[in-house]
């Protein structure tokens, strides 16, 4: 594999271009989109893009066709989460052991002597509601000064579950216990590993193609237009990571500040699209952010092509 410079083919001469819904994909302020499949459908959960003490709920949209969209209100909300005192954000959603665990950061600490950081609620439908299971966080410290939010949670081949997670810079990942809301010891007995890639900011997530591990993240400052999203590839899940570059940076004709991501594969073709959010033009408000759906491609090599941004 090599870093390309210049897109294999151009978009117009892609196959397979699929219908989708215009950009935003729905209306509102909407960050750090999570978008899984979850029985034939697709769904997404971002945050409520709004300033920190009013950001105690989460909404969920879903689709069948990746057009329409349905909105689903408080999936998870306050009430929900006995520690929550402010900042509910960065949603992680999966469906596993006939549930589905609902990840989340909240309350915005900023040392160890606070309550918050990454929680996990449960509930038996995509739609919730979902509660929290733990009356207290996940991972309430911050370890190896990776600030405790931003999880995702992977799964891998051998059924092994891992959550990568980390702001200020710093991305450790965890292994998970069968129960999913549990942390386990690895084999040498370390309750964390580092998986820090070159210019990490935040907002990892991971990817397994044809072997190969996809790690990408989002870097530079995420109310600012350079924010944007790259990637590294491993042979494994703990690195070490080469990285590859930016796939999705602002177009001063589209849109600003590009990042916070998650990919999706279509549900009938070989389809991948990125999930991803950005600023309007000219709108320099932190919190103003819409989520966008765009089409992401793989070359021929491997490596992923840089991703055009959309209007439509
Ligand atoms: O939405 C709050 C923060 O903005 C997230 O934690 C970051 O990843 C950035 O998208």
């Amino acid at each position: 594999l090599h870093v390309m410079s210049e897109p294999f083919y151009k978009y117009s001469e892609l196959p397979n271009k699929k219908e989708k819904s215009g950009n935003p994909i729905f209306s509102g302020w909407y960050a750090d989109p999570e978008a899984v499949v979850f029985d034939n459908k697709y769904w997404i959960y971002p945050t409520s893009s709004l300033p920190f003490e009013q950001q105690l709920y989460m909404d969920a949209f879903s689709s069948e066709d990746l057009v329409n969209w349905e909105k689903h209100p408080k999936v998870l909300s306050i009430e929900n989460i006995s520690w929550l005192r402010k900042a509910l954000w960065a949603p992680a959603v999966i469906e596993a052991n006939g549930k589905y665990y609902f990840y989340f950061g909240a309350n915005d600490i900023k040392n160890n002597e606070e309550i918050g950081g990454i929680g996990v609620a449960v509930a038996d439908t995509p739609i919730g509601p979902f509660k929290d299971v733990l009356g207290k966080p996940l991972i309430g410290k911050i370890v190896n000064g990776a600030q405790p939010i931003d999880q995702f949670v992977f799964k891998d081949d051998d059924g092994q579950y891992y959550m990568y997670y980390g702001g200020w810079g710093h991305c450790n990942i965890v292994k998970m216990g069968t129960d999913l809301i549990s942390i386990v010891p690895f084999e040498d007995g370390s309750m964390y590993k580092e998986v820090t890639p070159e210019n990490y900011v935040e907002g990892p997530f991971m990817l397994k193609r044809n072997g190969k591990y996809y790690f990408m993240w989002s870097e530079g400052d995420w109310n600012g237009p350079d924010y944007s999203v790259a990637y590294a590839i491993a042979d494994s899940p703990f690195g070490p990571f080469r990285r590859m570059g930016q796939i999705l940076k602002q177009d001063k004709n589209i849109a600003t500040g590009a990042g916070h991501h998650s990919i999706i594969k279509g549900l009938d073709k070989d389809e991948w699209y990125i999930v991803y959010h950005r600023h309007p033009l000219g709108d320099t408000d932190g919190n103003h952010r819409v989520t966008c759906i765009d089409r992401m491609y793989f070359s021929q090599d491997g490596s992923i092509l840089p991703v055009e941004m959309t209007n439509t």
